[in-house]
């Protein structure tokens, strides 16, 4: 009899993470289901610091995908790209698939290391380590990033086309919590409207709850 192939694990955290959710809508969305390992980050030091996470992923952090063959793929961003390969999450069309790539690299370079990091020094610890102008300029770039989006979606449902995509997958994670941390959502009313659409999406789950994680469902924007 042939080796089963081993099920896709998704390597996780702790606490609640908005790049491993990125992974657990597409994943529910697709009906994809997965293996799951938890690593600790708020130990001393962090699991995926620690030798056994850095022999996975060097740059030790999660997400981490290691598929059936054994091999890892990290970073968010590439793991929605080859999950989503085939689906309607992911245009065929040259261009559209360079536009959907576009708004999910300003995630990483324009959104993510502000609104994401906020949320990181919020919830998680290092907030009172900040000085006045670090937390200024993080709000300032965030607050940016949430008007560029806005700008986008004025007219439009979605970041690319007319349906849901991998654009909208990414940059929905650290949007829909950003009000919790201080940016202001009334100011981009564009953005919260897609944010419900995205929120309405047939078989979308809410992001995780975990240990010291902030009640998501009672502080809607
Ligand atoms: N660019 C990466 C960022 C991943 C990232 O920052 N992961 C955080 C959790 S959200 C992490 O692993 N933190 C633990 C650490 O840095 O040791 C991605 O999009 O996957």
């Amino acid at each position: 009899m042939p080796p089963r192939p081993r099920p896709i694990r998704l390597y996780e955290s702790s606490i609640p993470s908005g790049n491993v959710y990125k992974i657990a809508l597409l994943m529910a969305l697709l009906g994809i289901r997965c293996e799951t390992a938890t690593l600790d980050v708020m130990a001393t030091p962090s699991e995926t610091r620690r030798p056994a996470f850095l022999s996975k992923n060097p740059n030790g952090r999660i997400p981490l995908l290691e598929l059936d063959d054994g091999s890892f793929l990290a970073e968010s961003g590439a793991i929605l790209y080859y999950l989503a390969q085939g689906t309607a999450y992911l245009p065929e069309e040259a261009l559209e698939r360079a536009r959907v790539l576009q708004w999910m690299f300003f995630e990483q370079y324009s959104h993510e290391p502000y609104i994401a990091v906020m949320k990181f020094w919020t919830f998680w610890g290092g907030l009172h380590k900040k000085t006045p102008q670090e937390l200024a300029t993080l709000k300032d770039r965030g607050q940016s990033a949430l008007a560029v989006m806005d700008k986008h979606l004025e007219g439009r449902d979605f970041f690319v086309g007319d349906g849901l995509t991998i654009a909208d997958i990414a940059l929905y994670a650290y949007t829909h919590t950003a009000h919790l941390t201080g940016f202001d959502l009334g100011a981009v009313p564009s953005v919260r409207r897609w944010l419900e659409r995205v929120r309405g999406a047939p078989g979308h789950v809410p992001i995780a709850a975990g240990p010291g994680a902030p009640d998501y469902d009672a502080t809607r924007e």
